[in-house]
């Protein structure tokens, strides 16, 4: 928004009433010849098409009519970002919260990250690795921030963040429920302060029996369905390495927000966007409830416990590496299995490749063999279909079965191990990996936008010091004048408690 209001300035000089005047007129005059311009070339479009029913008017036309600005006629990505404009208040801390945020950075957006003076976001000393510097947790959930260290339960900081709740969109939070509540910071005198603000949460539930409970990543996973339904059939429930919980749901409130903008558009008022962490699970692990509905119409054939002659019971079972869709897949070995943990690669037995899958497995009777050659036919044999494929596979590296089957349409994807992925050049050309200097910690890599837009581009900053936007958002933008911006560090709303002085701080 800074900088928007700067080039609109620059882009609109004062001008003297007389010297308005005229270029009003001037304005005016090209205007209607445009309009004249447009209507004759309508005129003659309508008259080449005489078979065309209804005549479709000159996009600039439309484009006026609706208040709608004209196409930029910047070249793309040089247009500004996507969110530029929209000023984040960022409340959030740990993972779900500061995932959301950090989408909105990417995207343009200007996030002021509040933290508590002296402590910050927790996860800023959590796992850490570099002493004294912050910690990969936090660096890689809170680039393209800045950071204020405000005491919210101080009466100064609160007169600090209502200014904040003035200057801002959206402000985003995902303490444990009530916490936002017990700050002061009730949706009542938020809207009142600034009815255009939008107030975003993630929780861990949505309203009913469990509202009140914190929730961490693997509880979602559990209370969302994912964990019931993955892992082996013999094992125990298991969670995923994805962090569908976390960074999941905070994927899902961002959606939220950019809709709530959108929305208020038309109605001028923010509103409340919550995003639980069971609704984020649940919705990404939907095709389980499918299969959860599908269970009394019959068993669940593309499940290898079918073929395996195993009943299904009341519950959709765990089903190990099948595939979700109706295209059978698993998990093979690949050379060098034995001491490559990732030595591995999924492999897709797709029905319209499957003729292509035996000539390269050197199964070419299987093509024709009624035992075989149909989906249906190979439903109860699929264990012995991988056992064959991967005799094969363990012949070949991963990436030797991927260049193979990508030639004849097979659909297979390598393991990659992390350390893989770090290393992938086209991950780094796309932005997708990213390295960022840190002047604490030094280097370090994180994942830029997994979103790529051809007219936002994405640059990826580093995460902010605790408290190292502080002065400046105070004076430069919240309008203190030095002679308060010192008044207010004496308070203690800005900094951190002596020790001891404070309960809080033990
Ligand atoms: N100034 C003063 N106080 C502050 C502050 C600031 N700038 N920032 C935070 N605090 C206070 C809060 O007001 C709260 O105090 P009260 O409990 O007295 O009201 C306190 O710090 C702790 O907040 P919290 O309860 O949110 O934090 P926690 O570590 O106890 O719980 C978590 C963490 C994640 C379990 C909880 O926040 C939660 O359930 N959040 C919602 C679900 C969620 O996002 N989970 C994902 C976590 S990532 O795996």
């Amino acid at each position: 928004m800074r900088k928007k209001t700067k080039s609109r300035q620059k882009s609109a000089p004062k001008k003297s009433a007389g010297k308005r005047a005229t270029a009003k007129a001037t304005k005016a005059a090209k205007a209607t010849k445009k309009v004249v311009k447009l209507a004759t070339r309508a005129k003659a479009l309508a008259k080449s098409a005489k078979e065309a029913k209804s005549v479709k008017k000159p996009a600039a036309k439309k484009a006026v009519a609706n208040g709608l600005p004209k196409p930029s006629a910047k070249p793309f990505g040089q247009a500004g970002k996507a969110l530029e404009g929209i000023r984040v208040l960022d409340f959030t801390h740990v993972q779900s919260g500061p995932t959301c945020t950090q989408l909105l950075g990417y995207m343009g957006a200007d996030v002021i990250k509040v933290e508590r003076p002296g402590v910050g976001d927790i996860t800023r000393t959590q796992l850490r690795d570099v002493k004294g510097a912050d910690s990969l947790y936090f660096t890689m959930l809170n680039g393209n921030k800045r950071s204020i260290t405000i005491d919210s339960k101080h009466p100064k900081g609160k007169e600090i963040l209502e200014r904040l709740i003035k200057h801002c969109d959206v402000l985003v939070e995902n303490f444990a429920p009530g916490a936002l509540d017990r700050m002061g910071l009730t949706w009542d005198y938020i809207h009142k302060t600034n009815p255009r603000m939008i107030v975003a949460s993630v929780k861990g539930f949505g309203p009913g029996p469990y509202e009140d409970c914190k929730v961490y990543e693997n509880v979602a996973q559990c209370a969302g369905g994912a964990a019931s339904t993955t892992g082996f059939r013999e094992g125990p429930p298991v969670v995923t390495g994805a962090q569908i919980g976390d960074s999941g749901t905070g994927l899902h409130l961002a959606f939220g927000i950019v809709c709530a903008l959108n929305q208020r558009h038309r109605t001028g008022r923010g509103q409340k966007v919550l995003a639980a962490m069971q609704d984020g699970v649940l919705n990404l692990t939907r095709v389980k409830l499918r299969d959860q509905q599908r269970l009394k119409h019959g068993p669940l054939t593309e499940y290898s416990q079918y073929g395996e002659g195993v009943a299904f019971g009341k519950a959709v079972p765990r089903a190990g590496n099948d595939s979700g869709g109706g295209q059978p897949g698993w998990i093979l070995k690949c050379k060098g299995w034995e001491e490559d943990p990732d030595a591995y690669i999924y492999f897709i037995t797709q029905a319209p490749v499957w003729g292509a899958i035996c000539d390269v497995i050197g199964r070419p009777e299987w093509k024709t063999d009624p035992d075989y050659a149909t989906p249906p036919a190979r439903l109860p044999r699929l264990k012995h279909i991988f056992d064959t494929i991967e005799q094969w596979t363990m012949t070949k590296t991963k990436f030797e079965v991927m260049e193979i089957c990508n030639e004849v349409d097979i659909p297979v994807g390598p393991i990659l191990s992390m350390k893989e992925i770090a290393e992938e050049p086209s991950l780094r050309e796309t932005g997708t990996v990213v390295e960022v200097d840190h002047p604490t910690r030094g280097a370090y890599l994180t994942v830029g936008n997994p979103v790529k837009m051809s007219d936002s581009i994405t640059e990826v900053k580093r995460s902010p010091l605790l408290g190292e936007h502080t002065d400046e958002i105070l004076g430069k933008e919240l309008r203190y004048s030095a002679k308060e911006i010192a008044e207010i560090k004496s308070s203690g709303a800005i900094t951190a408690p002596e020790k001891g002085t404070r309960a809080e701080a033990a």
